[in-house]
């Protein structure tokens, strides 16, 4: 019974060709693939037509497009068993963002705070892609009529709106075209935060390298990142209920149950009475074993481009077929000409 229902889940989840992929990005979302790919048909995504929304990340598409790829392979990923892709190769997605976009009311965009705090004061300058974002999002998940959605805590005001949108265009046409996706926030570390500021969540634009690990670090780079990470003047914390106004220390705690598989109450039991500095070589060890793994399997994968964009090309090829046909169903419920 289990089996045959995760037989109709259909798995679609992407990260953004802009570079610097880090911690947050694979225990917020690529770790949790590579799980869900065991029982779930998956597509997953490099959602290069989101890299260009903002004018910083619109150098080296092809080559951080590249690096993505690498990062899902050598986390796990099987590419012949699940499609990897990219967004801009299938036309489908700005095609269906333009019909979402269609059905999506101005005051549900408002709400997104991450075009709040994207665009910043400076609104009015802001492109017009950046404020559609969400709904290229929706037209992205949508497209292939995705069930499930893995995504790090961030994303979860975009995946309800995404769920708006698909009920909007089933209400309007009175059809249960789209199943209304699932988002899957699974995980000790859904939100990881910057080493250098609690209140922010580690991001490939932080200016510092100091502020994140990198999928591409080595066991070295990672010992002195995470040497160097912030902490308070407090000693290790004695319970969970001190953790409350502590947050690079809850950071580093979640970061260590995530790839402990151990709960944060037997990590301070462990650790209470220890020192931070034994907590940080323990931690170290955790993220550089996990880590320097996949960057050295990402660098020989890097080496073989052709390999990489083989992968890409019939990932996309595999994509644009099932686009091809949920679009033609779309726009005959629609009623378009020649549909
Ligand atoms: N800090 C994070 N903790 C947990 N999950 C995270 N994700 C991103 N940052 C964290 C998850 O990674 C997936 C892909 O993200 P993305 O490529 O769409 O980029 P993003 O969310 O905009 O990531 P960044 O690093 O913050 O990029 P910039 O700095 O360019 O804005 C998503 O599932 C996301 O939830």
């Amino acid at each position: 019974m289990e089996k045959s229902k995760k037989e109709n889940h259909l798995v679609f989840s992407g990260v953004q060709p802009t570079g610097n992929l880090h911690l947050g990005n694979y225990l917020g979302a690529i770790k949790n693939w590579v799980n869900l790919q065991k029982t779930n048909k998956c597509i997953f995504c490099i959602v290069d037509l989101h890299a260009i929304t903002t004018s910083e990340n619109r150098q080296e598409i092809k080559k951080n497009t590249r690096e993505v790829a690498a990062a899902y392979i050598a986390a796990g990923i099987d590419p012949n068993k699940n499609i990897i892709f990219a967004q801009s190769n299938v036309s489908g997605h700005s095609e269906l963002s333009w019909i979402l976009s269609c059905h999506t009311p101005i005051g549900w965009l408002n709400r997104m705070t991450q075009f709040k705090d994207k665009a910043g004061k400076n609104k009015e300058k802001a492109p017009l892609g950046l404020y559609s974002y969400p709904v290229l999002m929706a037209a992205d998940i949508l497209l292939y009529k995705s069930t499930h959605v893995p995504v790090g805590e961030d994303q979860k005001q975009h995946l309800e709106l995404c769920r708006d949108i698909a009920q909007a265009f089933n209400r309007n046409y009175n059809h249960n075209f789209f199943p209304i996706p699932e988002p899957v926030i699974t995980g000790k570390a859904t939100r990881v935060m910057s080493l250098k500021d609690g209140s922010k969540k580690m991001s490939k634009s932080d200016p510092s390298e100091q502020s994140r690990i990198n999928m591409t670090d080595d066991s070295e780079m990672i010992r002195k990142k995470i040497q160097k990470a912030k902490t308070d003047s407090l000693p290790f914390p004695n319970e969970i209920l001190e953790l409350d106004n502590r947050p690079e220390i809850l950071n580093l705690i979640n970061i260590f149950a995530a790839l402990s598989n151990l709960s944060s109450e037997k990590i301070i039991s462990d650790y209470k009475i220890k020192d931070f500095s034994a907590f940080k070589k323990d931690l170290s060890n955790l993220v550089g074993e996990e880590i320097s793994k996949i960057s050295v399997e990402m660098k020989k994968l890097l080496e073989d481009e052709s390999y990489l964009d083989t992968i890409i090309k019939k990932g996309s090829e595999r994509a644009d077929e099932i686009s091809e046909k949920n679009l033609k169903e779309l726009k005959n419920i629609i009623g378009f000409f020649g549909a």
